[in-house]
């Protein structure tokens, strides 16, 4: 097995934006370089809440174009579907035994998502960070990347590893979330208390990677600010720590480099630069992403190929957990 085993996955729910880019997706792309990529976009995940099935693959497709857009290199990571894989529903099931009710019950995210839901809260959305552990835990993952929302559920699945590990023997690998220094949570734009998210928040502050280069200029010059005028980070400027922190990732520098640049000058200057440098970082990936989304053979055949490297080393977890629980002919 490679040094680093780096695991993460994402969902095909919604339109992907800047805050998935800056917390996730640039930290996949970087992965390859530091060891065995594996990249998994999450559609059974994203059936916990109703989706409409046509759509629900369209938005997969749509996923597996940004990713390879983004950077991705189906040469130098694994990327798959996880419901190609039943290796994932399998241990799932397995991890549930030793997961603690109560430890799921205390879980934010299930606690915000339930609140959404209108007709049904599913126990699906209850299982959801067993099926995330399950995810890594199938591929003896070393390293997740993620951004900062999901600190909780990897300390879960920390959890869940280590009680599976007492239980029957060294079996799985106890993985490390990875967080980015800076961007790790970047927040909505009209309302910079909130992070930015697919389902909270307003529309106006979240900036999708997908946006014409016009919209992406409007929303970030009428990001809400404070009555202040230094551009500088702080606990009561959220808008303009914000948008340090945005460009700081897009251009590649220290947040307290910038705050010297631009000493002296005002919001709007600022706004506007903040606003140039996100146009020309995205602007190459929506390009690449008009190009590879229209065939979507080959993106399943991407998918297919990387589902059968994925299966080899999930199913050879899933032998050895099912051996050391004692279920299924002995083998
Ligand atoms: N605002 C954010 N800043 C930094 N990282 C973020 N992530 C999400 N929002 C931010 C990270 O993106 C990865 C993929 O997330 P996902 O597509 O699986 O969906 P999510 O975690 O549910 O995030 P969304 O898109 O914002 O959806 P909602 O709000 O509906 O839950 C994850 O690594 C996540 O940390």
């Amino acid at each position: 097995m490679a040094e680093k085993r780096i695991f993460s996955g994402i969902q095909p729910t919604g339109r992907k934006h800047l805050g998935n880019y800056i917390g996730a997706i640039r930290q996949y792309v970087e992965g390859q370089d530091r060891g065995e990529a594996i990249y998994c976009i999450v559609d059974l995940h994203a059936i916990t809440v109703p989706q409409d099935s046509a759509e629900l693959r369209e938005r997969l497709y749509d996923t597996t174009a940004i990713l390879i857009a983004a950077g991705l290199d189906p040469d130098r990571c694994i990327l798959f579907r996880q419901s190609d894989i039943r290796e994932h529903t399998e241990l799932c099931w397995l991890l549930g035994t030793v997961t603690a009710w109560g430890d799921l019950n205390r879980m934010h995210q299930f606690k915000e998502k339930a609140e959404q839901q209108r007709e049904l809260v599913s126990a699906g959305l209850f299982f959801y960070p067993v099926l995330q552990a399950a995810d890594v835990l199938a591929y003896r993952a070393t390293e997740v990347p993620v951004g900062d929302d999901q600190r909780q559920h990897i300390e879960l699945m920390r959890d869940i590893a280590e009680r599976f590990n007492a239980r029957y023997g060294e079996q799985l690998v106890v993985p490390e979330g990875r967080y980015p220094e800076v961007g790790a949570r970047i927040m909505n734009l009209q309302d910079p208390e909130t992070r930015m998210s697919t389902t909270y928040g307003s529309e106006q502050g979240t900036v999708y990677i997908l946006d014409p280069a016009d919209a992406v200029r409007k929303k970030i010059r009428s990001a809400v600010t404070d009555s202040g005028t230094e551009v500088r980070r702080g606990p009561d400027k959220a808008g303009i720590t914000n948008l340090i922190e945005v460009l700081s990732v897009v251009r590649d520098t220290p947040p307290d480099g910038l705050e010297r640049e631009f000493k002296g000058q005002g919001y709007g200057d600022f706004k506007a630069a903040v606003a140039e440098a996100v146009v020309e970082y995205l602007g190459p990936v929506r390009e690449r992403y008009e190009e590879l989304r229209p065939d979507e053979a080959a993106i399943e055949d991407t998918l297919a190929a990387g589902a059968e490297k994925a299966r080899a080393i999930a199913a050879g977890t899933l032998a050895d957990v099912r051996r050391a629980i004692g279920i299924g002919a002995p083998g």
